[in-house]
């Protein structure tokens, strides 16, 4: 079965490819496709948009993941808006800002979220959904990864997100539990 993963993310189409391995799915990259802007309130609404504007757009399925990370010293923020916080152009600056909103802060427990649908061109929707909860460290630490997985110490784990390879980082993510579900659903299955 041929799979069009919706999303314009390296780190997410790894994590992807890593976690349905061996089930016997195609992934097809997005290519040219664009994805819709992200209007959405919610996670759901935001996986949903994406992953059925690529399904309609190619005709075959498509899974998306919309994610983000939720830090409660700041009420929830940035939430859907993580990818895009502080206005910041990439990863290394979003960390900045994170860090730079939390000085000061004692409480630097958060979570991560991550909602993942696959979507058929008739628009037959599954959802999945995982969430890990941590704390935001007062610097990074790793290489791997991407987003805020260096700032990310998982609770019970000694070493951050980037830290870990990508099959550790599955065994105990949002992604991960997402993918697990989806995949725990499909094995097995005859097509569809
Ligand atoms: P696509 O929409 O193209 O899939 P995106 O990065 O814009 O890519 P989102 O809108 O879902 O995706 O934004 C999620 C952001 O949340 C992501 O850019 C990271 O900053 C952060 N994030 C989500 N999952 C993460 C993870 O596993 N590790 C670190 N940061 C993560």
């Amino acid at each position: 079965k041929q799979v069009v993963v919706a999303t314009g993310n390296a780190g997410k189409v790894r994590e992807i490819a890593d976690a349905l391995a061996g089930l016997g799915w195609v992934l097809m990259p997005l290519g040219p496709l664009p994805l819709p802007e992200e209007t959405g309130a919610t996670y759901e609404d935001n996986a949903a948009l994406k992953a059925c504007a690529a399904a309609v757009a190619s005709g075959r399925l498509a899974l998306a993941d919309d994610s983000g990370l939720e830090v409660e010293a700041l009420g929830g923020q940035p939430g859907v808006y993580s990818a895009r916080f502080g206005n910041r152009p990439n990863d290394q600056e979003r960390n900045l800002f994170l860090l730079e909103k939390l000085r000061g802060h004692t409480n630097r427990r958060a979570k991560f979220v991550s909602v993942v649908i696959l979507a058929s061109p008739e628009g037959q929707l599954e959802t999945y959904r995982g969430e890990l909860r941590g704390q935001i460290l007062e610097g990074p630490r790793g290489e791997n990864g991407f987003g805020y997985d260096p700032l990310f110490l998982p609770d019970g784990q000694t070493r951050t997100l980037a830290e870990m390879t990508v099959a550790e980082k599955r065994a105990i993510s949002h992604r991960g539990q997402a993918l697990a579900a989806l995949r725990a659903a499909h094995q097995g299955r005859m097509s569809a």
